[in-house]
């Protein structure tokens, strides 16, 4: 066995033997011979905190990641000493850390261990900046699979991989590229069908090492603050996904429009463009909900102003618009141009929010408007500010959301691309320099601009948007990918890139559907919808300096299959819409890599096309040119084409054949799935009927369908409608059953069910017990019935 005190010549010091040992409550404190102090808290009986102290002295503690919403509570602490090592056990874990190394070890009730420390923690100091580089390292199973860290353009399992976090303005990034615009330090490790996650709440640059440099260990460090980890225990993959996304927080529910289709370009302007691209959307019936302005609608790209030749009128033309089922956003950058006739830079100089450098000069970089200051968001007073310049915008001219950009920060021209690292931050009263502050700057941006458009558009629900995140930040705001290019291989990391981050809390992500540089021919612009309108956040954007890319500038073909492709989105809303609710009420990822769908088939851990889309559905892109189809792995359980209504069963790899008009699509059998009618946009028709999808099959299923008023806060106070349907088929019957909970009234009254694979003729119908003449029920052919969605039960006989 290898000691500490051999180690250290490589530079690392380490822990040595435990002296003294305290409890206070539900955190643990061991102290060693050398001055460190680990810290654990025990947060539930599967969730645990480690934070090390070197010198004997912890730093403030302080997180913009954790939500104050997470779920606290244990049921069982006890603590037992040996002579080598204090056990320490909840009701379902043990940690044990050894007297001798301070190194830490978590096992199951059954003895088996999840995660234990190879050096453990092990930490440099830093002469240059202060403080330490902390490290810790762990032992890696030859069997370990490791997933999550957010937006990381590289294979999902990344065994093997070395990635770093820290924000960056990637612009036309590559596959393998890293780091990118997210810093969301989370990993779910997997072996021996158990799961667990490691979340390294650290803003420094982070850097994750899983078995790369060496084959069983998997290590991560930051340049600086505190060794401070958040372990969680499945054993379910989708348990530690849940429980991570807990504790940095969910969304609210965001208005039902933000989930519809969205257009975007840098940039339609002026006025009669944006108006025309209005009309022809209208004119071609291809649904559509927002329509975004680029920084172009600004004075010299001045935040908060309006180029008033381009945009003479904006109120006029976005109430126009929105008389036409179209909601505005507009893009909001942090860089505030130097211009002493600029009521926004006076503002904050006078009052004094923007970030200077070490010796106190501002902290001055260059983009879109020239040179700027930069605010620091990192300040709550500077927060407040900002919120409230979203006012006039929101009150008065009736702008609906906003996107924020560039808020890496991105600096242009310089080799770093971001402000200087000894840039000061506020850091809400814990003063730091941008190493620190860096990874959160973007986030305190959007945090700001989201409390501003909530208090702006009350009574309705806020929309944002935002490039730079760091952990934490889904509570505020969506995120698009960034700037990607027009490309095959883009699909497929956009692709991967959402499930990604879907496994790292944040859910309402898309893509810039096309590439955002370069031009996608039509082929892969029409394979690129098929994708997107199955991503949570569904835009088109485009650099503009190529061709257009609206559904209508490739063939008509394709605007036909991209026009079937968004309609299937629309009709798919009430479905979308309860995969956000369950992502905003139990942190559950909308969408999931096949490796959460089902851990213990080994065959999923090294998946990346296929993904389930909310509960049920099975999607898997093409993404390839020229393809008739593709071969997939179909994951086990047995599954409808959505297209043919072929059972298929899973467990296998398979030809799928997907033309041109098709992609792979797949509703698992027993799913209930609600449709709406097609709208051109969210609220353009009074729902008279719900369209439920019954998939049969021999056994049982839930389904659930949640349903409010789609915007605004009454779903708050009760007013929603969760349907929870349960399906039991058998050979010549099936039951479902009703169980409804909150007091929203829907529009309709009835339920269209439209049975697939049901392997009898329907004889007879019972509601509630009572026969029904099937003439009441409108017994359509063989397969569908209109029937009251007052039910409880439901019962077809064959
Ligand atoms: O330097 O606002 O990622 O979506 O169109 C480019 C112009 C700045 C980068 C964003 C992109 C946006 C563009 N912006």
């Amino acid at each position: 066995m290898i000691t500490n005190t051999e180690l250290e010549y490589k530079g690392n010091l380490y822990p040595n033997s435990i002296i003294d040992f305290k409890r206070d409550t539900d955190k643990l404190y061991f102290t060693t011979l050398n001055g460190v102090i680990l810290e654990i808290t025990i947060l539930r009986d599967s969730i645990f905190r480690f934070r090390y102290a070197t010198e004997n002295i912890f730093e403030a503690d302080f997180s913009y990641a954790i939500s104050e919403n997470a779920i606290l509570g244990y049921n069982q602490l006890e603590v037992e000493e040996t002579a080598t090592e204090y056990l320490i056990r909840t009701a379902k874990l043990t940690i044990l850390v050894d007297k001798q190394t301070l190194r830490t070890q978590v096992s199951d009730l059954t003895g088996f261990i999840v995660c234990e420390d190879e050096l453990g923690f092990h930490w440099e100091e830093n002469y240059e900046y202060g403080g330490n580089t902390v490290k810790m390292s762990k032992i890696t199973q030859n069997t370990e699979s490791f997933y999550g860290l957010g937006d990381k353009a590289t294979h999902s399992n990344l065994k093997g991989k070395r990635v770093s976090n820290w924000v960056t303005d990637q612009y036309a990034y590559g596959k393998d590229q890293d780091p990118l615009y997210k810093a969301i330090p989370f990993f779910i490790g997997l072996h021996n069908e158990q799961a667990y996650g490691i979340f390294f709440d650290n803003t420094f640059k982070s850097q994750f090492d899983f078995a790369h440099e060496r084959r069983n260990v998997t290590s991560f460090w930051a340049d600086g603050g505190e060794m401070n980890y958040y372990f969680f225990y499945g054993p379910s993959f989708g348990q530690v996904v849940k429980d991570y996304t807990n504790f940095t927080g969910t969304p609210e529910l965001p208005p039902m429009w933000a989930m519809g289709y969205h257009q975007s370009k840098w940039s339609y302007f002026p006025e009669s463009n944006v108006r025309e691209l209005a009309a022809t959307f209208r004119k071609l019936r291809i649904p559509c909900d927002g329509l975004y302005l680029d920084i172009d609608y600004m004075d010299g790209f001045r935040c908060f102003t309006w180029d008033k030749n381009h945009f003479p009128n904006p109120k006029k033309m976005i109430s126009d618009l929105e008389k036409d089922g179209f909601k505005t956003v507009v893009m909001i950058d942090p860089g505030i141009k130097i211009d002493k006739d600029y009521s926004v830079y006076q503002e904050a100089i006078e009052n004094d929010y923007f970030c200077k450098r070490a010796d106190g000069a501002f902290m001055k970089g260059k983009v879109w408007p020239g040179e700027c200051y930069f605010p620091d968001f990192t300040n709550p007073v500077v927060r407040e500010w900002w919120a409230e310049l979203y006012k006039e915008m929101f009150t008065d001219i009736g702008v609906h959301a906003v996107w924020n950009d560039m808020n890496e920060p991105a600096v242009m021209e310089v080799p770093t691309k971001t402000a200087p690292l000894d840039t000061r931050h506020n850091f809400d009263g814990h003063p730091c320099s941008h190493r620190k502050a860096h990874n959160v700057y973007g986030m305190q941006m959007v945090r700001a601009t989201y409390e501003g458009i909530k208090k702006y558009v009350y009574p309705k629900r806020p929309f944002v948007i935002t490039r730079a995140a760091y952990a934490g930040t889904q509570r505020y705001s969506s995120t698009w990918t960034g700037d990607n290019v027009a490309t095959w291989e883009h699909l497929w990391i956009a692709n991967v890139q959402v499930q990604r981050m879907c496994m790292s809390g944040y859910s309402f992500v898309g893509s810039d559907i096309g590439g955002f540089a370069e031009q996608p021919s039509g082929e892969l612009f029409a394979r690129w919808i098929q994708l997107g309108v199955f991503h949570p956040f569904c835009r088109v954007h485009s650099s503009g300096d190529h061709g257009d890319q609206e559904p209508w500038s490739f063939d008509d073909e394709v605007t036909d299959i991209v026009r079937k492709f968004i309609e299937l989105r629309y009709q798919l809303l009430p479905y979308l819409y309860t995969m956000f609710y369950r992502y905003s009420k139990e942190g559950t990822p909308m969408i999931k890599p096949l490796v959460y769908f089902d851990q213990k088939d080994p065959q999923t851990h090294f998946r990346t096309d296929e993904f389930i889309f909310g509960e049920q559905i099975l999607v898997c892109p093409v993404q390839e040119p020229n393809a008739q189809g593709r071969r997939m792995y179909i994951p086990r359980g047995t599954w409808y084409d959505y297209w043919t209504d072929e059972v298929v069963p899973g467990g296998m790899e398979k030809w799928i054949v997907a033309d041109i008009d098709k992609i792979p699509l797949f509703v698992k059998e027993g799913a209930i799935i609600p449709k709406f009618p097609v709208q051109q946009y969210v609220g353009e028709l009074e729902i008279k009927e719900l369209l439920l999808e019954v998939y049969y099959k021999k056994g049982v299923e839930n389904s659930t369908v949640y349903e409010d008023a789609q915007d605004g806060y009454d779903y708050k106070k009760g007013r929603f409608s969760l349907r929870n349907f349960s399906f039991r088929g058998k050979e010549n019957e099936l039951i479902i059953q009703q169980f409804k909970e909150g007091t929203f009234i829907t529009s309709y009254g009835t339920f269209k069910m439209n049975f697939h694979g049901l392997p009898f003729k329907i004889k007879e119908v019972r509601v509630d017990n009572e026969i029904v003449e099937l003439k009441d029920v409108k017994l359509n052919g063989n397969n569908n019935i209109h029937i009251s969605k007052e039910f409880t039960v439901l019962h077809l006989i064959g």
